[in-house]
């Protein structure tokens, strides 16, 4: 047997399913790599008070201690950062990312999840943007990531995205795609990748299915497998948007606070895997 693709995945464990590295590592499995989890947080969510989110960060040597395991094998091929509790955690990544010459980098700069402060307090959301967004051969913000990483107000329209893109780009991450998502203004589902030089839309309908949670972390862990196999940025970004947008549409109701994605969605709906 030949050795399969490996997959990288630093981020939190989401103990309802959907996001986080279950959302990753079932992507991985879904493009085929071999995939690997650096856990950074426990997210646990209250049936009992509204789903409201409690969040328990890993000890920074004990991420740092994963990474150094992770990075002992036969190489990674791509990796990519998910949601990162605290600036001890972002810059040990960092560190270990520079050290080691890691490539294939998709930085996804997960900012909120229910609006809980402790994942976005002002200094994590500097040393997002300082520290690690600039490593990346993808950064995936959404609409209010990406102001944040640009120093921007709230971006409404795909003027607004182009010049966060612009200034995320000269940040020093290598490509960005700004998703548009649900919250842009229109009946398009927009996202924007930039690489420096030119500017692509990726446009599919809104779709009308409440099942999104997980969807950013699908996505970036989808361009994450598609790096791996030696895809560009804006390819990868193309195939990652096919595979997310099945898994929305397959989707489903978990409890009445939440509805994820489906991260099989693709291989099921379409029977056949996402790269032959
Ligand atoms: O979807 C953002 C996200 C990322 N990572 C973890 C999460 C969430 C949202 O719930 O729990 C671990």
């Amino acid at each position: 047997m030949t050795k399969p693709k490996i997959t990288l995945t630093i981020a939190g464990n989401d103990a309802s399913g959907g996001a986080g590295i279950a959302a990753d590592l079932k992507t991985f499995a879904e493009y085929g790599t071999f995939g690997i989890a650096a856990l950074t947080v426990i997210a646990t969510m209250d049936p009992n008070n509204n789903w409201s989110h409690g969040i328990t960060p890993i000890n920074p040597k004990v991420v740092k201690d994963q990474l150094v395991t992770a990075t002992a094998g036969p190489g990674i091929d791509a990796f990519k950062t998910g949601m990162l509790p605290n600036v001890d955690i972002i810059t040990v990544i960092a560190n270990h990312i520079k050290e080691h010459q890691m490539t294939n980098f998709v930085a996804d700069p997960v900012m909120v999840c229910k609006g809980e402060d402790e994942v976005l307090n002002p200094e994590n959301a500097e040393a997002l943007k300082d520290v690690l967004v600039p490593l990346a051969t993808v950064a995936t913000p959404n609409l209010f990531e990406a102001a944040q990483l640009a120093g921007l107000k709230t971006l409404t329209s795909v003027e607004d995205m182009k010049e966060a893109a612009r200034i995320i780009h000269d940040n020093g991450a290598k490509t960005v795609v700004i998703k548009g998502g649900k919250a842009l203004p229109g009946t398009k589902a927009i996202d924007l990748f930039f690489d420096g030089k030119e500017f692509t839309l990726f446009e599919t309908d809104k779709i009308d299915a409440p099942s999104n949670h997980g969807a950013g972390c699908t996505f970036a862990a989808a361009i994450t497998a598609g790096l791996a196999y030696g895809l560009t940025p804006k390819e990868a970004v193309a195939k990652a948007k096919e595979f997310v947008t099945a898994a929305i549409k397959t989707g489903f109701p978990f409890n009445q606070f939440i509805s994820p994605v489906f991260h099989s969605g693709y291989r099921l709906s379409h029977h056949k895997a996402i790269i032959e």
